[in-house]
């Protein structure tokens, strides 16, 4: 329905009256952004029940996508322009003196995640809803998000994210869907009278759960799905429990905050109970739905229901729904086994081996007693069909309880129909190396769905000045079907058109100066190398390796001041787990250099070291825009996909990256030509970890660049990194440098020094940036969904609702 900006505006100033008794004059701009919020939400109401209806009343298979983290970011100016209204709002706010843009500022982060993973989630909710797919995510409404990063004397300092403090516009608490889930405790089971063996629960705690629902608005098709996040609650039938202050505390903590310590006995606890209560609470509500609603027999459930396991926190559904099918509904093992394979399919996320979760069964069996139970009966009935197909090592290997610790990637492959990796490279790295055993034995079960950005957000909504070119010179579909970016293949000659996306891009990165200015005194040039490496901060994603070069770069300038080379900011954006000390070494490291480099009169601005802290979805929607170069640099085959690559791609930066996760098929997009690609292939990574050939010492002897740059680190040319330096400095050589930055440094370097001399011909530059618009395409979310709708999930669009609707 169109936004007709005269009646818009009249209600905009009546709901102030009603909700804030003042007229717009008076209102802060927080109070109008929680009236527009509210107006907005009213808006998509009609839609958001008539689509849930509507899957009801056709029986529609819907799919839920059961994930730990999500990460939506802002959501008024993707609620504006999926409902078709941004631009009649903006303009309309604009006549009552108001900008959309800062109004849009007061909105808190929604950051339930920490990084890729997470963001996935909710770029993949947007596309659902948008394919018109029958999709609902499934999640934790903590209460605290991840943290807040300050840097204090360069150090990462975390504090509380409170964004729920005012109240969260967008969601809907529905207290009377609540459900009760059991944890802790022992559990034996006992006979009934008619013979089944049933089991009794003593001593356990029983947590209520309850959700509050988002609607996750679809793009212009009047399609409005659900994210449903889970809160814990004491049950009334508990409150004589929960007395004091302390107990309830120590409960109501469960879905307090993000991933907590899991480095000590306590927070692991937690952890494996928030898995468990998230899962438990939605997979008991998929099935009350689908016994109220769709009157179907429950052995018909994976008819109508599909479970999606984003990585292996959400891998309890699996002995989940054996419970409830087996205790509750009292299936035969058998049948209860057929429908949850059916039901389920994972998502691996990562080969890194310390992110394969496994918990300890001695932890496992107290706080999920039950769970455990059947999770060793789902192990025992695969070893017994199993060894008759397979040799007995093999099977051992892939068993789910071994060596005293319960694997949920095991549990994972097993209980479900579908795994999949997040980038070509990663998948066949899943099937030759990582999970082969498995490979072995579930040929048919392993397939690839290369990860996809929600690209509506990540051109319309953050850069405008870009659209408006595209609009100029391709027509608006590509604003529907990002497919159409292509039509600018075109235009790679056509001076006119590179121009103006210059002068777009320029506009974005005076925006990004104009804020480094602001929030770090530090004062850039619009007209350098804007040069970004934003992501979390790990030791495989190689921040170090970025570091290196600017310390080459910087003795290069010192030692000889005419060098000539193009004005460069390095801007970086990371978060490091407050667990993770060698990243926050690193994290030291890197502002200490920039306080060096920054405040060096002899540099005279020709380098720039900007780390812009607490880093999340809105300030990746400023950098992203403004940034020339995409720096991808992870040792390869150990970012299973990277997606920042693919939103830098679609903004025109230009990438520089290993052939590593998704990288690989950004080379394929653009060719050779548009992207600068360096350092070892997978092939040779794997060559060196078999040959145990790789001696960093050996380099840094025969290196005098490299030894000029790792001494830096140790003999006080960087100041206050003593200890950071050191330990920097033994982790490259005295611990023979994990991720071979060294190996791999001369070829940085040269890749480098060819963005440094391609940057210098502007039209040359401006070309490769269309060509990675033009054929950024391909990484859209909604054809990743597509895929995985139409291999995995078996849902069906709906189309035919959006022409009923009109
Ligand atoms: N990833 O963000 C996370 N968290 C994990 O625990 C494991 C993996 C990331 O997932 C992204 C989405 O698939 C990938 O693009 C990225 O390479 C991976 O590190």
């Amino acid at each position: 329905m169109a936004l007709d900006k005269e009646i818009f505006k009249e209600e905009l100033k009546q709901r102030l009256r009603e909700n804030y008794a003042m007229e717009l004059e008076d209102a802060s701009e927080q109070e109008i952004f929680y009236t527009l919020g509210a107006l907005v939400k009213a808006r998509y109401s009609d839609a958001w029940r008539d689509t849930w209806k509507y899957y009801v009343d056709k029986n529609k298979k819907q799919v839920y996508y059961f994930s730990i983290e999500f990460l939506p970011g802002r959501m008024l100016k993707s609620n504006l322009l999926n409902l078709g209204i941004l631009d009649t709002a903006r303009e309309a706010l604009t006549d009552l003196g108001i900008h959309l843009d800062d109004l849009a500022e007061v909105e808190k982060d929604m950051a339930l995640g920490n990084g890729g993973l997470g963001r996935l989630a909710s770029c993949f909710m947007d596309s659902i809803a948008s394919g018109g797919f029958p999709g609902n995510g499934n999640g934790i409404r903590y209460d605290y998000g991840l943290f807040k990063q300050r840097f204090v004397d360069g150090y990462q300092v975390e504090l509380p994210d409170e964004w729920l403090q005012s109240g969260n516009i967008w969601e809907v608490r529905r207290e009377s869907k609540a459900v009760d889930v059991r944890v802790g405790g022992h559990v034996y089971l006992a006979e009934t009278n008619d013979g089944k063996l049933k089991p009794v629960y003593e001593n356990e705690r029983v947590l209520r759960a309850v959700p509050y629902d988002t609607g996750m608005v679809g793009y212009e098709n009047n399609v409005v799905n659900t994210l449903r996040l889970w809160a814990v609650e004491i049950p009334d039938s508990e409150e004589d429990k929960y007395q004091s202050i302390q107990g309830r505390r120590e409960l109501e903590d469960l879905t307090a905050v993000l991933y907590p310590d899991d480095s000590n006995e306590q927070g692991r606890l937690i952890r494996l109970t928030q898995e468990y209560f998230f899962v438990s609470a939605g997979i008991q509500s998929i099935i009350r739905h689908y016994k109220k609603w769709f009157q179907k027999p429950i052995s018909k459930l994976s008819e109508y229901v599909s479970i999606h396991i984003n990585d292996t926190h959400p891998a309890l559904c699996v002995p989940e729904m054996m419970r409830i099918l087996i205790d509750e509904e009292e299936l035969s093992w058998e049948q209860a086994w057929d429908i949850t394979v059916k039901v389920m399919s994972y998502t691996n996320h990562t080969i890194m081996a310390e992110a394969l979760e496994k918990w300890s069964i001695d932890l496992m069996q107290r706080t999920l007693p039950r769970m455990y139970q059947i999770m060793e009966e789902i192990d025992a009935r695969y070893v017994q069909t199993m060894q008759e197909l397979h040799p007995h090592d093999l099977v051992e290997r892939t068993r789910i309880i071994r060596n005293g610790q319960v694997h949920m990637a095991h549990l994972s492959i097993i209980g479900s129909h579908s795994t999949n990796g997040v980038a070509k490279l990663h998948s066949d790295l899943l099937k030759s190396v990582v999970l082969h055993d498995f490979y072995i034995i579930y040929p048919d079960r392993f397939n690839n769905k290369t990860n996809g950005i929600a690209q509506r957000r990540w051109s319309q909504i953050v850069n405008e000045p870009m659209s408006n070119v595209l609009d100029e010179t391709i027509g608006k579909t590509w604003r529907q079907d990002s497919g159409d970016l292509k039509l600018l293949r075109n235009y790679q000659s056509d001076q006119a058109v590179l121009e103006k996306l210059a002068e777009a891009k320029k506009i974005n990165k005076q925006k990004l100066a104009d804020y480094i200015l602001g929030t770090t005194d530090i004062e850039v040039s619009a007209d350098a190398i804007f040069d970004v490496q934003i992501k979390r901060l790990h030791a495989y994603k190689r921040q170090l390796l970025n570091l290196l070069h600017i310390i080459k770069l910087y003795q290069d300038l010192k030692e000889n001041p005419s060098l000539e080379m193009q004005k460069r900011v390095f801007i970086f954006g990371a978060k490091a787990a407050p667990s993770y000390h060698y990243a926050k070494v690193i994290i030291k490291c890197i502002n200490e250099t920039a306080n060096l480099i920054n405040n060096d009169p002899d540099i005279k601005d020709r380098i720039k070291i900007v780390f812009l802290p607490n880093y999340n979805v809105s300030l990746a929607e400023k950098i992203i825009p403004a940034a020339d170069v995409s720096e991808q640099i992870s040792l390869a085959s150990k970012e299973a996909s990277g997606t920042s690559n693919m939103k830098l791609m679609l903004n025109g930066a230009i990438t520089l990256a290993t052939l590593d996760g998704a990288n690989v098929e950004i080379r394929d997009a653009v060719g050779d030509d548009n992207i600068y690609i360096f350092g070892l292939t997978e092939k040779e990574v794997y060559e060196y970890y078999e040959n145990q050939e790789y001696s960093a010492q050996r380099l840094y002897d025969e290196n005098a660049v490299i030894r000029r740059v790792l001494n830096a680190f140790i003999d006080g040319t960087i100041p206050n990194i003593v200890y950071e330096g050191r330990e920097i400095f033994d982790s490259l050589i005295k611990y023979n440098d994990e991720y071979f930055l060294l190996r791999d440094f001369d070829s940085y370097v040269e890749a480098q020094e060819e963005i440094d001399k391609a940057y210098g011909d502007q039209t040359f530059w401006q070309k490769m940036s269309l060509i990675n618009i033009a054929n950024a395409g391909r990484f859209s979310s909604d054809e990743t969904v597509s895929r995985y709708a139409e291999d995995i999930w078996k849902i069906e669009s709906k189309d035919s609702f959006v022409t009923e609707k009109g």
